[in-house]
This record gives C-alpha cells, sequence and structure tokens, in this order.
C-alpha cells in the first residue's frame, strides 16, 4: 500500500473506530454475575436539569439502582448462575427466583438508561434514522409509539426501541424490571433506547404528570449512544 493510502486509512480507522467501540452496557451483558460492577453514572446529578432534576437523579441512581445491583449480587451469589454472563442468565430468566429476575433487571436496565441520555444535542445516525423511517413510516411516528407506549404502561416498568432477531424495529414496554433480553417477554430483541416510567424515575418533579416527563425526555436521548448500539448489531 502506498504511504497515502495508508495514512488515508489510518485517519478512516481512527474516525470511525468510536462508532464501533462498544458501550459499557454490552460489557456488562459479556460478564460474569459475580464480577459485575456498580457503573459510574455518565454526568454529573444536575447535568440533565430540567428535565431531570438534580434531587430525582441522586436518588434513583445511588439509592434505586444500587439496591437493585447489590439485591442482585447477593440473590445470585452461591448459585450456579453466579458464573454465568448476564445474558445468558436473561435468556433463561424464567428458571431463575423472582429476586434475581427483578434486580437483575433493575441492575441492567437502569445501566443501558443512564447511557442513553445526555445534555448533548445530538441526532440519530443516518443509518438508524433510515431503519426507524423504514420501520414506523416516519421519525414523528416512531416518537408517538414509544412515547404512547412509555404513557400507556400500567404501574411501573419501561419504555422500549429494540432490534427484533429479523433485524427490524419495534416498540415495546414491559412490567416491572423486566426488558427484552429476558425469555420472558413477548417481544425479545436487542434494546436501542430505554426509558424508565416507574414513578421514582420522575414523581419529585412531575408527580402524576407521566405524560410531560415522556414528552420531555426527548430532549435528552442520547442519539449517539442509540446509534452506537445500532451499528453494533
Ligand atoms: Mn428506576
Amino acid at each position: 500500500m502506498k504511504q497515502k493510502n495508508l495514512v488515508l486509512t489510518f485517519v478512516l480507522a481512527i474516525a470511525v473506530l468510536p462508532l464501533f467501540a462498544s458501550n459499557p452496557s454490552d460489557k456488562a451483558l459479556s460478564t460474569k454475575a459475580v464480577e459485575l460492577v456498580f457503573p459510574e453514572l455518565p454526568y454529573a446529578y444536575n447535568a440533565l436539569e430540567p428535565t431531570i432534576d438534580a434531587k430525582t437523579m441522586e436518588i434513583h441512581y445511588s439509592k434505586h439502582h444500587k439496591a437493585y445491583y447489590n439485591n442482585f449480587l447477593a440473590a445470585i451469589k452461591e448459585t450456579p448462575a453466579a458464573n454465568l454472563d448476564l445474558k445468558s442468565i436473561f435468556a433463561e430468566i424464567s428458571k431463575q427466583p423472582i429476586a434475581v429476575r427483578n434486580n437483575g433487571g433493575g441492575y441492567y436496565n437502569h445501566n443501558l438508561f443512564w447511557e442513553n441520555m445526555t445534555a448533548a444535542k445530538t441526532a440519530p445516525s443516518a443509518s438508524l434514522k433510515a431503519a426507524i423511517e423504514k420501520d414506523f413510516g416516519s421519525f414523528d411516528k416512531f416518537k408517538e409509539e414509544f412515547s404512547g407506549a412509555a404513557k400507556k404502561q400500567f404501574g411501573s416498568g419501561w419504555a422500549w426501541l429494540v432490534l427484533g432477531k429479523d433485524g427490524k424495529l419495534f416498540v415495546s414496554s414491559t412490567p416491572n424490571q423486566d426488558n427484552p433480553l429476558m425469555d420472558v417477554v413477548e417481544k425479545k430483541g436487542t434494546p436501542l433506547l430505554a426509558l424508565d416510567v416507574w414513578e421514582h424515575a420522575y414523581y419529585l418533579k412531575y408527580q402524576n404528570l407521566r405524560a410531560d416527563y415522556v414528552d420531555n425526555f426527548w430532549n435528552i436521548v442520547n442519539w449517539d449512544v442509540v446509534s452506537k448500539r445500532f451499528e453494533n448489531k
């Protein structure tokens, strides 16, 4: 290869690499349960204000999320599943005690959630945008469907944008701490975007107005991360 081409290849590789580097939440899936770590919040507690207030973020991360993590490790240690990776555990979660399902989901779902939010202005990659337009008709229709799923989820749960095994995107919601990687869930696939609609996620600021919280969520979606999750699949 001529030196000029070599340099060009190198420059291109550097430019493209961040797109393929995996998110910490991906790493969590391939880590043995006993070796899982409690992740750092990728920003300050007040970073997502005014959409999410600092007090909610602090309690949500340092109390709720931490408790899921601690309770998951307590539930799984000294069981054969302690040496399985999280992805394998989710794939057969129906065989696990309910404490493993609730706390394992609670641990992982929040990892995804923190990561797919940011104060920065971001936009979906060209390929994710094209896939959304193809599978939902338009970007607005996707937003409408996702917001609808988040607002209508009865009680505690999550709304998801998911990449199905057939390569198509779909929107779903799950109760409690279930997620699309679990065998108990009707519509399975790879989660790309997660929204927590438990009251603990919004009640201090929004009280009963979950719909306002959901509508404001669009201001803080980290499309760089969502695009990366999509490109890596
Ligand atoms: Mn939560």
